[in-house]
């Protein structure tokens, strides 16, 4: 069975004192029992302080972001280790605000997705088409090259330790969602494409999360599609009835 995951990217927002509100508001009014995996990923500064407070809890702490390397001359940088000695064991890579805005190429995410993995993270990786690429109808073909060129070169048993998030840039903080049947194709498509690729059982246990505004009002039924394992989720992550609400979306 695929692992169903509800993760939260908190992007740059929440301070220190508004993540410890967050995570009091999401351990009080989670739901008893959910099939999801709940992960949130605050900014870096708050990381020590998320996982001091969930600690014991079913809420998994991510990072946004780290260096490919191991440490060195990289100001304003962090590395794997450090993640690590916070006891912070899973990176989303590839968001397309990093790919955007700090120039993160599949060539670059290819290394930070080898250092994050030589290193036991789980790699939450992000791609997604462009909204001139689906209007061109060259939408598969850009996830396509985006997965061969920063995921597909690694070695089949280190796929237990990736997750993919499927985020079309067009849907992506703009109320624009996907349609349920949209996200369906491209994950169906995703999945064939790793079961050619790397192999059919590595396919069927690969977890294929959809992000791009998805809402309380939209989330049960994107995650109602056979190929949509769960999502990844920015703007509603931030208050704690609306993220919950999602979660509430997997069951
Ligand atoms: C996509 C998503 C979370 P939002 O970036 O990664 O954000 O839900 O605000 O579109």
């Amino acid at each position: 069975m695929r692992k169903k995951i509800v993760a939260g990217n908190w992007k740059m927002n929440n301070d220190i004192n508004q993540t410890e509100t967050l995570i009091d508001e999401l351990l009080a009014k989670k739901p008893e029992f959910t099939s999801a995996k709940i992960v949130i990923a605050p900014p870096f500064v708050n990381l020590t302080k998320a996982v001091e407070k969930t600690h014991g809890t079913n809420i998994i702490v991510a990072a946004q972001n780290m260096h490919q390397a191991e440490s060195g001359a990289y100001t304003g940088e962090v590395s794997v280790n450090m993640l690590k000695a916070i006891k912070v064991n899973t990176v989303i890579l590839g968001h397309s605000e990093r790919r955007a805005y700090f120039g993160e190429t599949n060539e670059l995410l290819a290394k930070k997705v080898d250092t994050a993995l030589q290193h036991n993270l789980t790699v939450i990786f992000c791609f997604g088409e462009e909204l001139a690429d689906r209007q061109s109808g060259n939408h598969f073909a850009v996830v396509e090259s985006q997965l061969r060129e920063g995921l597909f070169h690694i070695a089949q048993g280190q796929w237990s330790s990736v997750v993919l998030a499927y985020e079309p840039v067009w849907a992506i903080g703009t109320g624009e969602t996907a349609s349920p049947e949209q996200a369906q194709e491209m994950h169906a498509f995703i999945r064939n494409l790793i079961a050619e690729n790397v192999s059919t059982s590595v396919a069927e246990e690969t977890s294929i999360l959809y992000g791009g505004s998805v809402k309380p009002d939209n989330a049960a039924e994107i995650f109602g599609k056979p190929d949509v394992d769960g999502g990844l989720i920015g703007g509603a992550s931030l208050k704690a009835n609306d993220f919950l609400e999602i979660v509430k979306g997997i069951d």
